[in-house]
């Protein structure tokens, strides 16, 4: 089995966008699985086509994408992609869409097909913060995760897909009092025990109880 999985370049005047720190690296190998790693960049046009492109060339199973999300406590997997551009500051080329859908045949919204709950429920067994996110923001990680899940409605019906955001790493709060942040070496831990999780429920194995 393959899992690709993204990261992010640094974005909103950071030197470093902590999704790509923690993705490159990943082992090559959890829990089975072939671990495959690209950066995208916080770009909408340019990430699209480029996720785009690895969905057909790599043909992954699982395609997990990794974002920063500045202030969130512990790491969040997303349950769900918006069909909008809605660009609170211009990407990384300068594009900023306001109130734009993605797809003009796309659905509203589209769901995660990854068990979130059990990668969730994983990762805070293991002793690192983590919680259910229900909003991916309007920006390039939206963009990028309903961009998967409308790829996978469409052509990919095997494939799994989804997103997890990040919260900043300490070097990036030292001017953020009140600001949370998480160590890379924890993020990365993390990010491994949710793909773990996924491949095992991709594989029909048993991951714990689902979450009250
Ligand atoms: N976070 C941004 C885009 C790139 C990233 O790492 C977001 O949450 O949209």
């Amino acid at each position: 089995m393959k899992v690709l999985a993204t990261g992010f370049d640094p974005f909103g005047g950071e030197s470093i966008n902590p999704s790509w720190e923690a993705v490159r690296q990943l082992p090559d190998w959890i829990a089975g699985a072939e671990i495959r790693k690209a950066r995208l960049r916080t770009a909408a046009r340019a990430a699209e086509e480029t996720i785009q492109t690895l969905m057909r060339e790599e043909a992954p199973q699982i395609v997990l994408c990794v974002g920063q999300a500045g202030g969130r406590f512990g790491v969040t997997p997303e349950r769900v992609a918006l069909n909008l551009d809605d660009f609170r500051i211009p990407d990384n080329d300068g594009d900023q869409p306001v109130d734009t859908p993605i797809f003009e045949d796309g659905a509203p919204a589209l769901f995660s097909n990854l068990p979130v709950k059990s990668m969730v429920q994983a990762i805070r067994i293991a002793g690192y913060p983590a919680s259910l996110s229900d909003s991916a923001g309007t920006f390039v990680c939206n963009h990028v995760m309903y961009t998967i899940l409308y790829h996978i409605a469409k052509e990919f019906p095997a494939m799994r897909g989804g997103f997890l955001h990040v919260p900043f790493v300490p070097s990036q709060v030292v001017e953020r009092p009140s600001t949370p942040s998480m160590s890379l070496p924890d993020i990365t831990a993390a990010l491994e025990i949710a793909i773990a999780a996924a491949v095992a429920a991709y594989d029909g194995r048993q991951t714990g109880a689902p979450l009250s």
